[in-house]
């Protein structure tokens, strides 16, 4: 089997390439902008913007991947308020080309794996958490609403035109390495640059009230393999721990992890223009599916997450 995953220089990328090596005997293809760097032995690199129909043709038209793991795409909300545009091409009109592009290969039937996110279903009302996939997504911010689309145009084209497209959506993945604009990897760069004397002991957070589900990237990527090879085509599937914490909650745990005396104060910075409050996987359809379920604690993830920015934020 071959398989390439396209967006693999980001945070996932690394976990889901080191996975795949490990686990399965499959040759293994990876793309990254050609504005990137990344290290990885064993596997072919290529170089590949998803806005560029040309390059995605010529790719899949060499390679015919077997699988196809798709995780290219403006991944911060954050970011998405402040360059909605930027995201709305990259989310829905990246993964548009990628389809449109398969669909007119002639003879062509790869597994697709879109990746998606828990941020799509929005404004939960209180009796659907935790939230199946049957539940409609009402998304509450713009990188959501474009995961959102991009899990209808994937519905869409595996029934019109038979694509094995298999659809997830992703709650909270964390672990080493993640940037820090994302809430753990945020909070753990903090405290190691508190504990290393160049910032004062000052925390400064965002809404601690949003109860979130969080997972080792490491289980996360785990659930792709697997999904890949037996997902149905056209259905969606969530991954996530099935709990939801509340991020005053994950705050106390990673304080808990220091020795250092730290306060902490509002960033109003930090806060966003709409925040849904509670967001948890009900992840049934996977597990009956798979039986899959996360292996890594939560503990020990924000342990590696802040041992990685004590080694790394310096
Ligand atoms: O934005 P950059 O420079 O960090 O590059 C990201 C890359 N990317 C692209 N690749 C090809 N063509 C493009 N036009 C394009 N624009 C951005 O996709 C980055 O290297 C990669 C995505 O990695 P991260 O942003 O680190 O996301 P992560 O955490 O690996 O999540 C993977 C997937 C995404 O679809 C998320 O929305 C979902 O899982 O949660």
């Amino acid at each position: 089997m071959k398989a390439l995953i396209i967006g693999a220089a980001g945070f996932v990328g690394s976990y889901l390439i080191q996975h795949l090596s490990d686990t399965y005997d499959w040759e293994i293809h990876a793309t990254k902008l050609s504005s990137e760097t990344f290290d990885a032995s064993d596997i072919r690199i290529h170089d590949l913007d998803i806005m560029n129909t040309v390059e995605i043709e010529i790719l899949l038209k060499k390679l015919r991947p077997d699988y196809i793991f798709h995780l290219a795409a403006q991944s911060s909300v954050a970011l998405s308020w402040k360059n909605p545009a930027l995201t709305v091409d990259i989310n829905i009109k990246g993964t548009l080309n990628i389809l449109d592009t398969i669909r007119n290969i002639p003879g062509y039937s790869p597994k697709i794996l879109l990746i998606g996110s828990g941020e799509e279903y929005g404004y939960i009302l209180p009796d659907e958490t935790p939230i199946n996939e049957q539940v409609i997504p009402r998304p509450g911010n713009i990188y959501a609403a474009t995961k959102a689309c991009q899990n209808m145009l994937g519905s869409i084209y595996s029934r019109a035109y038979g694509l094995h497209l298999i659809m997830v959506r992703a709650f909270n993945h964390i672990g080493p390495n993640q940037a820090p604009i994302f809430v753990v990897s945020d909070f753990c760069k903090q405290v190691a640059e508190i504990e290393a004397g160049i910032k004062p002991s000052v925390m400064r957070v965002g809404n601690l009230q949003a109860k979130r589900d969080f997972t080792d990237v490491r289980d996360v990527v785990r659930a792709y393999g697997l999904l890949i090879q037996k997902g149905q085509a056209g259905e969606t599937y969530n991954i996530g721990s099935g709990h939801a914490i509340a991020i005053q909650e994950l705050l106390d745990k990673i304080l808990s992890l220091s020795e250092k005396n730290i306060s902490v104060e509002l960033d109003t910075a930090r806060l966003r223009p709409a925040d849904i409050p509670v967001i948890e996987a009900d992840i049934q359809k996977i597990q009956q599916l798979t039986a899959w379920k996360p292996e890594i604690s939560l503990n020990q993830t924000l342990l590696e997450t802040l041992n990685y920015w004590r080694e790394n934020a310096l």
